[in-house]
């Protein structure tokens, strides 16, 4: 099923092939020089997948406030049809990570099948005892998983069990857990029973998860806790997915750390010690700040790439992570920001790709510092652009998604459809 008309989107291309084509000749003559065919580069960026927050697609928030666009999705239909639109014009983006409670549905065979329609699938299902639902017997206000009262945490565990079993009937394959579990004073809790808590119930929602499933761990250094979190950080997550078992994995959002952490290092130590889950991606200056991917520090992303492309390259056993995107949008029409931080993971992908291993492999060894940064920064320093727009035009998208976005009017299309929404509270930071 089209959302955007097809023949706008051909037209749009029309104007640019030429100057597409030559940009792409150009661009693999110059990676000839170094040994590298941008053919091949092209086809391995064109079969990474990133999956879309069925969050993400409406306006996010602060503690302070949220202003919503117009056309904002009513409910997870309208939801993947903008996750439709994104993957018609970028074609980054074939599956979709959905959020309960936050996406209800009474029917989620017909969930699957609007998916389908569109080109998407799900990817892992995330859940929340991080708010409380209508009608929950136990507060979430004191935690979840670890919460001192056994009553809570059995809810927190069937709220998971429960997303699993719909996850199954999506398509899923795995359970993305994060808790804002924590504390806001020192003394409130005991932080090492509080932990221990933690497993107890994890291991009861790892015991669910079915055959071919992983369960993400998803560490955050703190927010909504202010003084304490349960699992706060990598090392509190690797201790965690160590004592469930080889399906349990952390998951790295690349927001959650404080600002001067080194990712790329603990996602080095996570792919050794194989337990990489896979990303949330996005961008930060100071905190979880939700910011569009590679939109404050694109070399960081690059960095990340770099880490994973060696370890592919390289070949470690059981390397298989799932790449999201988690992003919460104040100021940006949330699809424009999406595809545009998909095609920054692509390009971050790119990159990678083009640094020399073998040159870099040798700096490293002969100790030459100064040639092991110029080996690894030259990828970084390559215009991909003609790559990536190659790999849209080929698959029948935009090569500039967001003016083929604008030229189409959905936008404006659907806030004809969709009521407008109160400005209220904020939602969708995770
Ligand atoms: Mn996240």
């Amino acid at each position: 099923m089209h959302l955007i008309d097809p023949d706008l989107i051909q037209e749009h291309n029309g104007h640019q092939l030429q100057h597409v084509a030559r940009d792409y000749a150009h661009l693999g003559e110059q990676l000839a020089r170094r040994g590298i065919d941008v053919d091949a580069v092209r086809q391995r960026v064109a079969a990474l997948g990133v999956a879309l927050p069925s969050w993400g697609v409406g306006t996010g928030g602060t503690r302070f406030a949220r202003f919503p666009g117009p056309g904002e999705p009513r409910h997870v239909f309208d939801k993947l049809q903008d996750c439709g639109v994104i993957q018609q014009l970028a074609r980054a983006t074939p599956t979709v990570s959905l959020h309960i409670p936050w996406d209800q549905c009474s029917d989620w065979s017909a969930l699957r099948e609007t998916a389908s329609g569109y080109g998407l699938g799900f990817d892992a299902i995330n859940s929340n005892t991080f708010s409380d639902q209508r009608g929950q017997a136990h507060s979430y206000k004191f935690g979840s998983l670890s919460h001192s009262d056994a009553g809570t945490r059995e809810q927190a565990v069937a709220h998971n069990v429960e997303c699993i079993r719909i996850g199954q009937r999506l398509g899923s394959r795995a359970l993305t857990v994060w808790v804002g579990d924590g504390s806001n004073f020192p003394g409130q809790q005991h932080l090492r029973r509080a932990f221990e808590r933690y497993l107890e119930s994890a291991r009861q929602i790892y015991q669910a998860l079915p055959d071919g499933w992983r369960m993400f761990l998803e560490h955050k250094l703190c927010e909504p806790a202010f003084y304490s979190t349960v699992i706060q950080d990598w090392g509190s997550s690797y201790l965690a997915a160590s004592a469930l078992g080889p399906r349990a994995q952390c998951l790295v959002d690349l927001g959650h750390h404080a600002p001067s952490v080194n990712i790329e290092m603990i996602v080095a130590r996570l792919i050794g010690a194989g337990k990489l889950a896979g990303f949330h991606f996005n961008d930060s200056k100071y905190g979880d700040d939700d910011l569009d991917a590679g939109s404050v520090a694109p070399y960081r992303l690059f960095l990340v790439f770099n880490e994973l492309v060696a370890a592919a390259h390289e070949g470690v056993a059981g390397f298989a992570p799932a790449y999201m995107l988690d992003q919460s949008h104040n100021v940006t029409d949330p699809i424009e920001s999406l595809m545009g931080s998909a095609a920054q993971v692509q390009r971050s992908y790119a990159q990678a790709l083009l640094v020399e291993r073998d040159l870099l492999d040798a700096a490293q060894d002969a100790n030459d510092a100064l040639l092991a940064s110029q080996t690894l920064k030259r990828g970084f320093e390559t215009d991909v652009t003609p790559i990536l727009q190659r790999l849209r035009l080929d698959a029948g998208g935009a090569i500039d998604p967001v003016a083929a976005y604008r030229a189409s009017g959905y936008r404006a299309r659907v806030a004809r459809e969709r009521p407008a929404r109160t400005a209220g509270g904020s939602s969708g930071i995770v």
